[in-house]
């Protein structure tokens, strides 16, 4: 048995603060296999230096990983201020100081561009993708004083749905993020064999789903209500729905065993409708984030989507008929935009009923995604621009400025439309300071007061 110190380094509070997921499901492989392990979350803890080191230096680890969730906040409009590496860095550092023990970095940051990070953050060892198995021979291979690759990489013998354990909850973290933001996360499955040109997803958790048992998961989500009181989840699948329907199978168990607890995630605009979402109402649905994407068949495409607007709005439309909440993220400026299909993506929002939409300007490149050869094919970086500080794609066919001003013209007609992001996020810290926690952006809708879509222009 090893002593392990997880550090969870994000401190992001934008939407809202999210339970350290990656960590709970690395400790929770760790203490199976027999080791004991401290969950360090920085930002429950209150982002005390002070308290970390009388931590690590108490529990004497001999063994460190880091799980690093966010790079940037992906909003061009705060480029500078939310660039979260240099405090991972600092971080890495206090460790390195106070403890000899040696250091794993892994977490869905690092995966997106490790070598990189590596080197900046001046950590000895990675985890690239899916932690779990690694960290575990890792640890043991360490302890026994061998000497280990400077980079692992989980992708290559990815974990079957069957085998994917428990998340390792801790009360103490639970009531920190219950506060904070009314919702604790789970995962239902892991993967996603879409290929859109932007997306770091399937390269994150591999290019298939990989549902986790159903009943393996409701057991979890019954056992976090008993134990912790957790009553609101966020299921932080990359997408839920997959087209082979597996997620039905998923709803119907929860459906079945009355749990009474509410949920959301995130939701491909394709081929669901009412019959289904009155299932996942059933079992605990109160809100569909929709991954819209784009605003228009030309961009749709451009972005490699595979669906149409009228999808979207079929998707939409189903969901306001069963009183479900959507809100679509929708970015303007990627490969195929020009002003004509900004205005067309202006006048298709028009036509969404009633939902909450975010709107971002241009589309943070990251490694590893067609996207990034698109951005250089386009001129639009060099091939050797760094992408650790944030750098965005903008069509060669538009500027960001003029573009942004039609957005925001048509934005500010309406308090459910938010553009830019950090409005939307003044609106939530509001909320939040008069009490209000969870998703926030869903009390923007009333069905009682809905409004009908504006008719597209010919
Ligand atoms: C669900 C999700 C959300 C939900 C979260 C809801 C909730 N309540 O949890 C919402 C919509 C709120 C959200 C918000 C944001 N998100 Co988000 N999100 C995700 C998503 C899809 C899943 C994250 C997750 O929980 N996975 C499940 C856990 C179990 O997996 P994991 O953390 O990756 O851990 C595994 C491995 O990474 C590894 N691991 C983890 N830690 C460690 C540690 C060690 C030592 C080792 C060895 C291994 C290891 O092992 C784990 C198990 O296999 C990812 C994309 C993806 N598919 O990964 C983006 C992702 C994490 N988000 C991202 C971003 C940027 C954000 C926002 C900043 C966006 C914004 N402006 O709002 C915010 C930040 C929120 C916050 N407070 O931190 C980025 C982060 C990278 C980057 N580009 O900077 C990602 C990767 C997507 C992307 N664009 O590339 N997000
Ligand atoms: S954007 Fe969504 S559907 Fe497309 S590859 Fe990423 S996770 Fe899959």
């Amino acid at each position: 048995m090893s002593r392990v110190f997880l550090l969870s380094t994000n401190v992001t509070t934008a939407p809202y603060p999210v339970y350290p997921l990656g960590m709970a499901v690395i400790a929770g492989a760790l203490v199976q296999r027999g080791h004991q392990v401290l969950q360090y979350d920085f930002l429950a803890a209150g982002e005390s230096k002070e308290k970390l080191i009388e931590a690590v230096r108490n529990f004497d680890p001999e063994v460190i990983g880091l799980s690093l969730r966010n790079i940037d906040n992906v909003d061009s409009f705060s480029m500078e201020s939310a660039w979260y590496l240099a405090q991972a860095k600092e971080l890495a550092e206090i460790m390195r100081a106070n403890s000899a023990a040696p250091i794993i970095v892994g977490g869905s940051a690092f995966t997106v561009m490790p070598e990189p990070i590596l080197d900046y953050i001046g950590v000895r060892y990675g985890v690239v993708g899916e932690g779990e198995r690694l960290i575990c021979s890792m640890v043991e291979s360490l302890v026994a004083g061998q000497e280990l690759p400077r980079l692992s990489d989980g992708q290559q013998r990815p974990l079957p749905g069957g085998e994917i354990g428990s998340p390792l909850y801790e009360q103490k973290l639970v009531d920190f993020y219950q506060e904070q933001s009314g919702q604790i996360n789970i995962q239902t499955k892991r993967g996603c064999p879409h290929q859109c040109i932007y997306c770091t997803y399937p390269g994150i958790e591999g290019n298939r789903f990989r549902p986790l048992v159903a009943a393996a998961v409701v057991d979890d989500i019954e056992k976090a209500k008993r134990d912790f009181g957790i009553d609101n989840f966020f299921f932080t699948d990359s997408v839920f729905n997959d087209p082979q329907g597996e997620y039905l199978q998923f709803a119907e168990e929860l459906a079945r065993r009355e749990l009474g607890i509410a949920w959301t995630g995130f939701f491909r605009p394709q081929g669901m409708g009412r019959e289904e979402l009155q299932l996942l109402k059933r079992s605990g649905l109160y809100a569909v984030e929709l991954g819209t994407d784009a605003g228009s068949d030309t961009t749709l495409k451009g972005l490699k989507k595979g669906f149409t607007f009228d999808d979207v709005l079929a998707v939409n439309a189903a969901c306001v008929a069963e009183e479900l909440p959507v809100a679509h993220y929708i970015m303007f400026g990627g490969p195929e935009e020009t002003y004509a299909s900004v205005r067309e993506g202006m006048e298709n929002i028009k036509r969404i009923d009633t939902s909450v939409v975010f709107a971002f300007s241009g589309i943070r490149i990251l490694p590893g995604t067609e996207l990034h050869r698109r951005a250089i094919a386009d001129r639009v970086i060099a091939p050797e621009t760094s992408l650790l500080m944030p750098a965005y794609y903008y069509s060669p066919q538009i500027e960001a400025e003029p573009m942004n001003a039609i957005i925001l013209d048509t934005f500010k007609q309406r308090r459910e439309w938010i553009f830019p992001p950090s409005e939307g996020q003044k609106r939530l810290e509001v909320m939040r300071r008069f009490g209000f926690r969870g998703l926030l952006w869903d009390t923007l809708i009333s069905f009682k007061a809905r409004r009908r879509p504006v008719k597209k222009e010919v």
